[in-house]
């Protein structure tokens, strides 16, 4: 049975069905994309703590490991990786009963997981806000319109449990954390009055709020600093086009100890510049041989059409991802050609 709910908050049969499933002993896998950010993370481990509340066996199994700003959040220690406890994790999921996928909408998105999650057959239910849903989850929560997984989580839990009530505090800390990185703090265009009203209903449940900013922004080491200052040095800014890019060669990560998630962020610099609406990070990486590559935009100008039509890749509409196989050089170079095409989308 598929039940689809693309658009709106969760529907009726939606719900009846994760609570018929819920209402019994389910051996429980969660699962965020590949490189977990703040919400796939937040996401992952807040409906691990809602469903461990509930007396379900259940485990958070992520694709690879996650930045060290994120390690704090409770439950954190309870994650397996599957890259480095493969054989736990291994043992995990072919004995699930349950699958859930966060913060993802297609099953290439988890990198080398991808096998034993196809090769699953158990029910898998998906919480996802990502554009192009494909159809490999029996349940779907999918909606494009929501700010983060973690309000969707919210969401979940409100429509599961029959209200807000059973939302600890570390429940709230975690979706509170995914909120705030996935909006920007509160600053993107997804962030609705809605959005605004969980995270009120979170901080009342206990979020440390300004704890949870300076644990994630302010961790900066002086190696991180001297990239950033590297990078904005080299930002090219094209006025033409309302467009600002960055780059960075693996020779600039290597001469400051590049960590990883030490670039994270840097291509909305771009547009803090005024009247840049298109902001893009060319990020060389030797090691998968290809150019990693962020865009953002304000406004209509939609990166994740960009995204998916030149550079392999796709997101939402104001911020985005994609790869290229050329140079570096080649890349920026057929990034500069395709903007004319651009012009009057990108007009002030
Ligand atoms: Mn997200």
């Amino acid at each position: 049975m598929v039940l689809n709910c693309i658009f709106g908050a969760m529907n009726f049969e939606t719900i009846v069905a994760v609570r018929k499933l819920l209402a019994k002993p389910q051996k429980i896998v969660i699962v965020p994309h590949k490189n977990p950010d703040g919400d796939a993370i937040g996401s992952t481990l807040g409906l691990w703590h809602y469903l461990k509340k509930m007396g379900q066996d259940a485990v958070v199994v992520v694709p690879n490991d996650y930045p060290k700003f994120l390690k704090w959040m409770p439950g954190s220690g309870d994650i397996l990786n599957f890259e480095r406890e493969n054989a736990q994790a291994r043992s995990k999921i072919n004995g699930a009963t349950l699958i859930f996928t966060l913060d993802f909408n297609h099953l290439g998105r988890i990198g080398q997981m991808e096998k034993i999650l196809e090769e699953a057959n158990v029910p898998f239910v998906m919480i996802d806000h990502h554009q192009a849903p494909s159809e490999y989850a029996d349940i779907m929560y999918s909606d494009v319109n929501m700010s983060s997984t973690c309000e969707m989580v919210y969401n979940f839990i409100e429509a599961v449990d029959g209200g807000t009530d059973g939302i600890t505090t570390e429940i709230a800390n975690c979706l509170y954390t995914g909120i705030m990185t996935d909006t920007g703090s509160f600053k993107f265009r997804s962030t609705t009055g809605r959005t605004h009203r969980v995270v009120a209903d979170l901080i009342d449940k206990g979020a440390e709020n300004t704890e949870i900013h300076h644990r994630v922004y302010d961790t900066n080491t002086p190696a991180r600093l001297h990239l950033l200052g590297c990078a904005l040095k080299n930002m090219v800014i094209l006025e033409k086009y309302s467009t600002a890019y960055i780059t960075l060669s693996q020779e600039e990560l290597d001469a400051h100890d590049f960590q990883k998630g030490d670039t994270e962020g840097f291509v909305n610099y771009g547009l803090t510049l005024e009247g840049i609406r298109f902001a893009v990070i060319f990020i060389e990486n030797h090691e998968e041989g290809i150019i990693k590559i962020s865009f953002r935009s304000i406004g209509d100008f939609s990166v994740n059409e960009f995204a998916r039509k030149h550079f392999e890749g796709g997101g939402h509409n104001n911020a985005a991802g994609g790869r290229s196989s050329l140079s570096l050089t080649e890349t920026v170079a057929r990034f500069e050609s395709l903007l004319p095409n651009y012009q009057e989308l990108l007009k002030p």
